[in-house]
């Protein structure tokens, strides 16, 4: 993961001071892309610690276009609790859009089922794509996260926005677009997400999961995690794990976090941050 470690040096060299939404400051630079080719290893960064189990478990989640944090909770994440109500709604964010967009006739077009579809039908298409950025759904930016839920707004904008498949020669190639980007905190995360998801992909579609390729807009570090990135950045990187899937689930929704397996995580201590709400 040395293309990330180098994002990393690049935001903290290049970046400009920038104020932010959260009232903390950034440095930020603006579009990059990096890429990682899955049989080099499952990305999943070593210079630190992350909890894969709430990587996958949010995935699943969203899969299943579940928006309210109470099974999320059950399983051990809590990564969404401070933008759900009282009663753990989120608004249509990620998992809505993913299988559920609203159409002005009252039905629901499932973006997930149409990517398997046409993955398994027509990979040379050039339209495998899903988007989570549905307009008429983003937050009224004077409320609060729990006062736009309430309205059926989305609490939260989707920061990794549109997913993209390329296949050849049986091989899959996922890219993703990321709007707003935390590299210190959201990156390593949105990455590992990114590949868990095209290794379940090429298995319900019986394909090669190949490289991922991470595009993202505001590229930004928080001014209170620049000592903690100086501290991943004097980490060498270890080799990556493998990831193995122990079962081969009927659909991309039947998934469950026992279906996977790492083999070889080996990394560094975590490296506590402050999150910006
Ligand atoms: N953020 C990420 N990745 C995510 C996610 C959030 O990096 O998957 F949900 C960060 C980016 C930014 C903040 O620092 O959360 C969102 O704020 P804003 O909507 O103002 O861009």
């Amino acid at each position: 993961m040395k293309a990330y470690l180098d994002l990393l040096e690049d935001v903290i060299n290049n970046g400009v001071v920038k104020a932010d939404r959260t009232g903390t400051g950034t440095k930020a630079v603006f579009a990059r892309q990096f890429r990682h080719n899955l049989a080099d290893g499952f990305p999943l960064l070593t210079t630190k610690k992350l909890h894969f189990k709430s990587i996958a478990n949010e995935l699943i989640w969203m899969l299943n276009g579940d928006t309210n944090i109470k099974w999320l909770n059950e399983n051990g994440v809590s990564i969404w609790d401070e933008w759900a109500t009282e009663d753990g709604d989120l608004g249509p964010v990620y998992g809505k859009q993913w299988t559920a967009w609203p159409t002005k006739d009252g039905r629901t077009i499932n973006q997930i089922d149409y990517m398997v579809e046409t993955l398994k039908n027509n990979p040379n298409s050039r339209r495998i794509l899903f988007h989570g950025w549905n307009v008429e759904y983003l937050p009224d930016e004077r409320k609060s996260p729990q006062e736009n839920a309430r309205i059926g707004l989305q609490a939260l904008p989707p920061c990794h926005l549109l997913y993209q498949a390329f296949v050849h020669d049986s091989r899959l190639s996922m890219q993703l677009y990321i709007r707003s980007s935390d590299v210190f905190l959201g990156l390593p995360y949105n990455t590992a997400a990114l590949a868990l998801l095209t290794h379940m992909l090429a298995q319900q579609c019986d394909l090669i999961p190949h490289e991922i390729i991470i595009t993202t807009g505001d590229t930004h570090a928080y001014s209170n995690h620049m000592e903690q990135i100086q501290e991943q950045l004097t980490r060498t990187p270890r080799s990556l794990p493998q990831l193995k899937l122990l079962r081969r689930p009927a659909s991309i929704y039947d998934y469950r976090f026992e279906d996977f397996e790492l083999v070889g995580y080996e990394p560094y201590p975590n490296i506590k941050a402050p999150v910006s709400v």
